[in-house]
């Protein structure tokens, strides 16, 4: 004989309009005894209603977003009276529930219907109801995690757990990261020998050293360049001279030291150009010393040794130690130590040519200074065009710790000790 069951909200110690946030069940679903059937949220905890008889849902009373309270109709069950409970027994179920738990069973009203239904609970039927408590679907829904989208729980007979929830959320994460570009997707690798001849050489380890540093570099620092051009006619007419009065043979100075020592003088006027950022990105350490890297080029790479101390040093004394430095450099001699304690490097490729370009910061450091080649060029003095010797300047800094305004008024400081170089002595 068939009966048809009502199942009904029960006694939750006298709380009204309780929420309906999920509901698990529709018709034609076939049900267990205790299976979960919905979820009820008060504003203390949240519950997960059973249900009190095991067969067919006939029909589904309340929908997500409903209000409910004791003695409302959640729906209908078709039950095959000797296989499923007898009122009595659905009494006796208990709500797994972290608030007092909700002993009397629902309230049922039995009317015997005509035609019998074999309750058969299918394995897939109870596959589609995801499993756990309360507690973890509270858990999930804080989350926004739509649980029956967790497929399998690892606790017992594949119940979910926080652990499954949380390895669902990382999964999704790690997936929409990659689906939207977020994260770093890697570049394909294409077969080039389709399109000709090939050939494969292995980088140097300076290459690969200094690749992985700046890829780190271009990630993690938010940085802007900054382009200046400044009048150096007068410093090339002292440089001039002063190459004009060595010896045959002896050390030339290229324009490069009057720039290292503007820029050590500039830097002691702007602290937070000599400073780096602590890891956590909350304090500046601001250094006391000022040693400059210079980047010279090698057949095997780039590498960048330090010159130290420069505010101590003389123009010619700078001279010989980077004449010294990267030769060194160039042959492969410069020690780790050489290459250390830099506060701020200047990336010259004056020698070369350009007119512009935004080198990348050598973090920690904060800031770095691009040079190019200097040109004659028409400059307007409010009366007629002069022909001055311009230097293209560029400074690189990590903004999150140089302001715009900040780095316009560190190059205009640069530019004015350049612009004379007199000045460097006051
Ligand atoms: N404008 C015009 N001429 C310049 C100049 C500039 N900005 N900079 C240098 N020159 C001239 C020099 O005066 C010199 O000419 P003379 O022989 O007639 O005097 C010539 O170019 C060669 O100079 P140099 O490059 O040998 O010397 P330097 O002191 O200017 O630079 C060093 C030294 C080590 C920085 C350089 O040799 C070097 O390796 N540069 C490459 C750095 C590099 O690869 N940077 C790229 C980094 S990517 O971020």
């Amino acid at each position: 004989m068939t009966v048809l069951i009502e199942i009904k909200v029960p006694d939750v110690g006298n709380v009204a309009g309780i929420d309906v946030v999920e509901v698990l069940i529709q018709p034609g679903d076939v049900v267990a005894l205790e299976q979960t059937i919905a979820t009820l949220e008060t504003d203390k905890a949240s519950m997960d209603l059973p249900s009190s008889a095991a067969g067919t849902v006939q029909q589904v009373y309340i929908k997500q977003g409903d209000k409910v309270s004791e003695g409302s109709l959640i729906a209908t069950v078709l039950v095959n009276e000797e296989a499923s409970v007898t009122p009595v027994a659905a009494e006796q179920a208990a709500l797994p529930t972290p608030v007092a738990p909700v002993e009397k069973a629902a309230q049922q009203s039995v009317a015997p219907v005509s035609k019998p239904v074999v309750v058969a609970i299918e394995s897939s039927v109870m596959n589609k109801v995801p499993h756990a408590t309360p507690s973890v679907r509270l858990f999930a829904r804080e989350l926004g995690v739509d649980i029956s989208r967790v497929k399998k729980g690892s606790g017992r007979k594949g119940r979910i757990l926080k652990d499954d929830v949380k390895n669902f959320v990382k999964k999704v994460m790690e997936e929409g990261i990659v689906a939207t570009g977020a994260g770093i997707p890697s570049i394909p690798t294409i077969d080039f020998s389709v399109f000709g001849d090939t050939e494969t050489v292995k980088l140097s380890k300076i290459k690969r050293l200094t690749g992985q540093n700046l890829s780190r570099v271009w990630l993690n620092l938010p940085m802007v360049t900054y382009h200046e051009e400044v009048d150096i006619t007068e410093m090339e007419a002292f440089r001039n001279a002063l190459n004009a009065e060595k010896a045959k043979g002896e050390l030339k100075i290229t324009g490069l030291m009057f720039i290292i020592k503007a820029l050590v003088t500039a830097m002691q006027q702007f602290p937070s150009f000599n400073a780096a950022l602590s890891a956590d990105g909350e304090q500046l350490i601001l250094k006391k010393y000022f040693n400059i890297g210079i980047a010279v080029d090698t057949p095997n790479g780039l590498v960048v040794p330090v010159l130290r101390d420069v505010n101590y040093k003389t123009i010619n004394q700078l001279a010989v130690e980077l004449a010294e430095k990267s030769e060194k450099a160039r042959q492969g001699k410069l020690l780790p130590a050489d290459m250390q304690g830099g506060c701020m490097t200047i990336s010259s490729l004056g020698g070369i040519g350009g007119m512009s370009f935004t080198p990348i910061v050598n973090a920690p450091e904060v800031a770095i200074l691009g040079v190019t080649r200097a040109k004659m060029q028409p400059v307007w003095n409010g009366k007629d065009f002069e022909p001055k010797l311009m230097l293209p300047l560029d400074l690189t800094y990590d903004h999150r710790v140089i302001d715009g305004a900040e780095g316009a008024k560190f190059m205009a400081t640069l530019k004015y000790y350049l612009g004379d170089i007199r000045r460097l002595l006051l």
